[in-house]
């Protein structure tokens, strides 16, 4: 049977009702889009997620209960817990047996910029991109560690092109070449609210990244699963494009996760407000997991403690370590267990029975897509361990207001002043121009307290300041 019957024999006829009209290479592409389909997953998420009510997993919210996580200390450098993480994470690194991984196939559409969301400049002085920011405190970790830390990037269809190209156009900001590694994620077909795979046009179906989920079947399918094996990889730093003050190699989080005996590590912030749009971590009948803000009732979001603070307070911030080996057998042909979907509502550009493509204003069909915190329940031992907003999160989301390009700068520019203090460097409390120190100058205070105090710099107050 060809795809185009066997489309025709699952109900999915309307997929090749243009076929007729197509020419040879638009065939070609419409086949092999078709071949990318499992139509037996399809069929599921259909019963599921499109007909069956409001399709997302079913919680029992009355038996949820907020996950415990592990809190920051008083004082870190005299915490023998956090001490002993440390040096068990610096081990970790320095051994070679650690990769980041950074989930960019996203199509940053809140943001509104027409490109890769890695290639947006988010520093203050230097207006430095967020790839180019991850690429200086990787390089800067390689350095401090003497290890190789290789690169994972997960991009998708919309951007893969861009984004390599942009790595070449900047020579890889200096990493070698072998050390980035650049895989596409996966993608799903897009519904209409009877099942129906809609076509974007005459001969190309609607499809879209199947989720950041998706980075586990992709990591298998490119391989780079084997290849980490292969170079001894034993953990991934995972985090996601869109967050500059991300920490790609904190040796406290990866000792924790490995001082435990997790296979899959999580960093939370307690939230700022009630319905700030991270995801819960929360525990059912003995099972961690993450409740996305989008699923949380408002009623348990608002849930207080006797003293006063949130109940459901321990925010996810998309910040993981994750064993290779765990991951990879998510994945495994003998696996039995699988990430669920998710079902988004979107509004999708479609063509008409005249064959001519309609835009809609109110929602039409349904996105499919998986969540890699979803892997959570799945985990041994998975622990939540506490940080700073200023030390791991201040995402570039929205073009204006909350986690939007003026706030992401405001908070480097913050931690940069909190790091000249500890250092022991005043600056005028009317400074108000932006300040940024270079991750290869120093990447936490520690750092930069030892660097300044080998390099100090002449600090010219009357103009920005830039560390590098
Ligand atoms: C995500 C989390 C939220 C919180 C927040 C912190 C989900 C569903 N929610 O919310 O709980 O932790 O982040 O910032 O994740 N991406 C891909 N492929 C895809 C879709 C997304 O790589 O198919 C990447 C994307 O490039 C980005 C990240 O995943 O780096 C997050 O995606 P998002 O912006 O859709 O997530 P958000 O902000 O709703």
């Amino acid at each position: 049977m060809d795809k185009k019957e066997l489309f025709e024999s699952r109900g999915q006829k309307q997929v090749f009702r243009f076929w007729g009209e197509l020419s040879e290479e638009e065939r070609a592409n419409l086949n092999s889009q078709a071949a990318e389909i499992d139509l037996e997953e399809l069929d599921k998420l259909v019963a599921t997620l499109v007909k069956g009510g409001s399709g997302q997993a079913s919680v029992d919210f009355s038996a949820l209960e907020p996950a415990p996580y592990i809190s920051i200390p008083e004082n870190v450098d005299t915490d023998p817990d956090w001490q002993e993480a440390k040096r068990l994470g610096e081990e970790a690194l320095e051994s070679g047996k650690v990769a980041a991984f950074t989930v960019a196939g996203g199509q940053g559409t809140r943001l509104g910029y027409d490109g890769p969301k890695g290639t947006y400049p988010v520093t203050p002085v230097k207006q430095k991109t967020l790839f180019q920011v991850f690429a200086e405190k990787i390089q800067a970790a390689r350095v401090r560690y003497g290890c190789k830390l290789p690169w994972f990037i997960m991009t998708s269809d919309v951007n893969h092109a861009a984004t390599v190209a942009f790595f070449e156009e900047n020579k890889n900001f200096g990493l070698a070449e072998d050390s980035v590694v650049f895989f596409r994620q996966g993608r799903m077909p897009a519904v209409d609210h009877d099942g129906k795979i809609i076509l974007e046009s005459k001969g190309s179906i609607a499809m879209s990244p199947d989720g950041h989920g998706g980075a586990l079947r992709a990591l298998d399918r490119s391989g780079s699963f084997q290849a980490m094996e292969d170079d001894g990889i034993e953990i991934l730093s995972y985090f996601q494009v869109d967050n500059p003050l991300v920490q790609p190699a904190d040796p406290y989080f990866i000792g924790f996760h490995l001082k435990s005996g997790s296979t899959l590590s999580s960093k939370m912030l307690p939230k700022a407000y009630e319905k700030e749009k991270l995801g819960h971590f929360c525990v059912l009948n003995g099972v961690s997991q993450v409740v996305e803000y989008s699923d949380m009732p408002d009623e348990l979001c608002a849930l207080r403690d006797p003293d006063g603070q949130l109940s459901f307070r321990a925010g996810s911030i998309a910040i993981h370590v994750i064993d290779v080996k765990f991951a990879r057998s998510l994945v495994a042909p003998e696996s039995t267990v699988s990430l669920p979907f998710h079902r988004a509502d979107k509004k999708i550009p479609f063509v008409n029975e005249a064959g001519e493509v309609q835009k809609t204003d109110t929602p039409n069909g349904v996105k499919f897509e998986m969540f890699v915190f979803d892997s959570i329940p799945f985990a041994s031992n998975p622990i939540v361990i506490e940080t700073t907003r200023l030390n791991d999160f201040s995402p570039v989301k929205n073009a204006e207001g909350t986690d939007s390009p003026e706030t992401c700068k405001a908070d480097q520019i913050k931690l940069f002043r909190e790091w000249f203090t500890a250092a022991g460097i005043e600056i005028p409390s009317d400074y108000d121009k932006a300040i940024e120190v270079s991750a290869l100058f120093a990447y936490t205070e520690d750092a930069f307290v030892e660097a300044w105090s080998k390099k100090p710099q002449e600090l010219d107050f009357s103009s920005e300041i830039y560390v590098g």
